[in-house]
């Protein structure tokens, strides 16, 4: 599971990357300050099923802070994205490569529009700018790479009478596209003549079709610690109904994190307080005070980082948390109290399930056993959400 971080310079994506990573990486207020990208690993927060089992789980990977499971899933923060960036204007599009593998993206907007299309800071900008003008460069990008190959490709597919879904899946496997997205956008577009008599407006639809659901995309409106930012929040929900939109500091997180990080406070990430439990000076002290009271008093998820990220892999991604447990033992060979925790795709099956832990228990599936009714469980049977399932194998 990979999520990328895109958006225009000096919105905040390298901020919002080291909150949720604590990686090391460059910030500044001036455009461009990230050039290479960078890969890290945040967390999305799991209510873990430790507490129902009344046990202290042992995760292998991640952590757990007060039955609050935190489950690895990978980040990249990128160069930011200008208008015509797709056509090389400036950093140019050799970065855009490195997003071809995300699964999502993360779209960080300067919701206080303190920062004009150029990253440059201004008064008074409209973000929604921003996302007309990120989906509509994703788009060309999408296109370009399709452009390149589209004739020679489906007068192929034509000539050797391929399944023409399965092609397109496989062509650009690079991007993530998937033949139910190809099946799906074909249905939806429901061109008559034959792909390799597409026009270039026909292509271009395609390629945008195939890029929202291979790219599903959140907004993280940052900045929410900056007063211009609610109307403008509320203009961008009202303009772009369809697009979940979260309200997010990634600046006061990022204080938390690290004020958690040196013993100064407790919080976990994601909650609406934090409570002091080192010696705070006045400077740090008047830091967090103006991040409880503009922040965490005044928006729904806190500082908006943990709900971004759990959003865009729990309600995006619509995947699922599925925890390995014995139906008799919760612990491992090494008395690991539940050690694992997993994300799997949404309509997964417990045959996925086996097949995802090892190939051998899929090959051998008997049936899975839910760990908290222990009733027998068949291989067709629908994951949910925090699952707690054995497999059992001949
Ligand atoms: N007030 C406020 N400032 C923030 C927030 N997040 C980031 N910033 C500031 O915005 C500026 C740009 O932050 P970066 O994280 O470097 O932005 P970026 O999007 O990675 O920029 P490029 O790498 O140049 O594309 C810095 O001065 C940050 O301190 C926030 O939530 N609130
Ligand atoms: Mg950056």
């Amino acid at each position: 599971m990979l999520l990328g971080l895109v958006g225009k310079p000096s919105v905040g994506k390298s901020t919002f990357f080291k909150a949720a990573t604590l990686a090391e990486v460059e910030i500044a207020s001036y455009p461009f300050t990230t050039i290479k990208a960078n890969h890290g690993v945040g967390y999305v927060k799991v209510d873990c099923i430790d507490k129902e089992f009344n046990v202290q789980c042992n995760p292998n990977h991640g952590f757990c802070i007060d039955h609050n499971r935190f489950v690895a899933v990978d980040l990249m923060d990128v160069a930011g994205l200008v208008p015509g960036a797709s056509e090389g204007k400036g950093l140019g599009n050799q970065f855009l490569d490195d997003l071809r593998q995300a699964d999502a993206f993360i779209h960080i907007v300067d919701a206080s529009g303190t920062t004009d299309i150029e990253g440059k800071t201004t008064e008074n900008y409209n973000p929604c700018e921003d996302i007309e003008f990120l989906e509509d460069e994703l788009d060309t990008w999408y296109f370009n790479i399709l452009k390149k190959v589209w004739k020679t490709f489906a007068r192929k597919t034509e000539l050797e009478d391929m399944n023409f879904s399965e092609a397109v899946a496989k062509q650009f496997s690079g991007l993530k596209v998937v033949e139910d997205d190809v099946k799906d956008v074909l249905r939806k577009l429901g061109f008559e003549k034959r792909a390799s008599q597409w026009d270039d407006k026909q292509i271009r639809k395609f390629a945008s079709e195939l890029r929202k659901l291979s790219k599903p995309m959140i907004i993280a409106a940052n900045k929410c610690d900056i007063g211009s930012a609610k109307a403008n929040i509320e203009k961008m929900k009202k303009k772009f109904p369809d697009l979940i939109i979260i309200p997010c500091s990634a600046d006061s997180e990022l204080a938390l994190r690290e004020a958690a990080k040196h013993e100064l406070i407790k919080y976990i990430p994601g909650e609406k307080s934090f409570g002091v439990i080192g010696n705070l000076n006045e400077k740090q002290r008047g830091a967090l005070d103006k991040i409880k009271k503009k922040v965490l008093e005044e928006f729904e998820f806190g500082t908006g980082v943990q709900e971004v990220l759990n959003r865009a892999v729990f309600d995006l991604l619509k995947y699922l948390a599925i925890f390995p447990a014995g139906a008799n033992k919760l612990a491992d060979s090494k008395g690991n109290v539940l050690p694992d925790c997993f994300l799997l795709p949404g309509g997964s099956t417990a045959l996925d399930f086996a097949f995802f832990l090892h190939t051998d228990f899929g090959k051998n599936f008997i049936k899975a056993i839910d760990a908290r009714s222990k009733k027998a469980l068949g291989k067709s049977y629908k994951l949910k959400n925090r699952d707690a399932l054995e497999i059992v194998t001949r």
